[in-house]
């Protein structure tokens, strides 16, 4: 894992992103107070963040790896954060996604972290939100974040990233079916990747079919696109999608609005692991008390809390 952060040359860049890598594996595991004194120092600085989600094997990272080369070739800033739905025991997907990635950027700018999801359920990474901050907060002008999941998780990470790319292979037939309903819907784009495999035309269709019945309810339909990794063109044409999405988004949402909700889900990230934390500390003889005490204890040092 070493060998890319070792083996470039050591520049002013360089070290800025040595540290950036520290203070991240750090806020990963920060508490809420030391989260707190890390978004107090650094200043936000909106990046636009693109969010990839979707099964296990859909091809994710290397779908990442390979759009995030084609738009570091305009000299943009880009950082991959990639949260790895492993357990922080088996650090073994992790590395595969860093390999993958890492053979793919080598002679490029890109930053990449792969960070453990922790013990949140939803696969996301309880200081998420953090990361996100923190990444911004060092001028990068994208930010590419793999999430894994179909279900709950896309609600989190539709409310942290502007465009959302739910990624499938042809072989996702069943997991479209465990969807919950709604989830293609919350979707700026759906692409199947593996269309080198069979059934991905058929599948592409059976999704804009899907997503067709929104189009009477007045919503953007997104594009269903079929992408292979090793072919360059359909890499590139995902990469227009998320510019054309870009652009819808300036003129159809209302900035402030998203800018709200996404510090309505900050603080609420914040909250869970804050009671979280306090209700691992409550003490030895809070089994004697009832479940409204407990509460009135929790509430009560939240509100102690700066
Ligand atoms: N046949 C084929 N395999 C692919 C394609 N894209 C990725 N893969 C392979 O699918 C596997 C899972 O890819 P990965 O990017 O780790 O998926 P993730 O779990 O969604 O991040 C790897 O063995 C990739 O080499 C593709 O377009 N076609
Ligand atoms: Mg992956």
């Amino acid at each position: 894992m070493s060998g890319r952060d070792g083996a470039s040359a050591v520049s002013v860049a360089g070290s800025g992103r040595r540290r950036l890598a520290r203070d991240l594996s750090k806020i990963a595991r920060a508490s809420v107070a030391e989260s707190l004194q890390i978004l107090r120092e650094r200043g936000a600085r909106p990046a636009r963040r693109i969010g990839f989600t979707g099964p296990p094997g859909a091809g994710k990272s290397t779908l990442i790896g390979r759009v995030a080369k084609a738009r570091a070739a305009r000299g943009e800033p880009i950082a991959i954060i990639a949260i790895d739905p492993s357990s922080p025991a088996t650090s073994g997907a992790l590395l595969g996604d860093r390999v993958r990635m890492d053979a793919v950027l080598a002679d490029t700018d890109v930053f990449i972290r792969s960070l453990p999801s922790g013990w949140s359920a939803d696969g996301l990474s309880d200081n998420l939100a953090d990361v996100l901050a923190a990444v911004e907060g060092d001028g990068f002008s994208e930010i590419l974040l793999e999430t894994v999941g179909v279900g709950q998780v896309e609600n989190g990470a539709r409310a942290l990233v502007d465009t959302l790319v739910l990624t499938m292979g042809p072989q996702s037939g069943d997991q479209i079916q465990a969807m919950k309903a709604g989830v293609l819907e919350t979707a700026d784009i759906v692409v199947i990747n593996k269309c080198d495999l069979p059934g991905a035309e058929r599948m592409a269709q059976d999704i804009r079919n899907v997503l067709e019945r929104n189009r009477a309810n007045g919503h953007r339909i997104a594009p269903v696109l079929l992408t292979r990794a090793n072919d360059d063109a359909s890499i590139a044409q995902l990469s227009s999608a998320i510019d054309e999405h870009t652009q819808w988004r300036t003129a159809h949402v209302d900035a402030a609005h998203a800018e709200e909700m996404r510090k309505r889900f900050h603080v609420r990230s914040l909250l869970t692991r804050r009671v979280a934390e306090l209700i691992d500390t409550l003490p030895e003889d809070a089994r004697a008390a009832s479940v409204a005490q407990l509460y009135a204890c929790i509430a009560k040092q939240i509100g102690d809390t700066e």
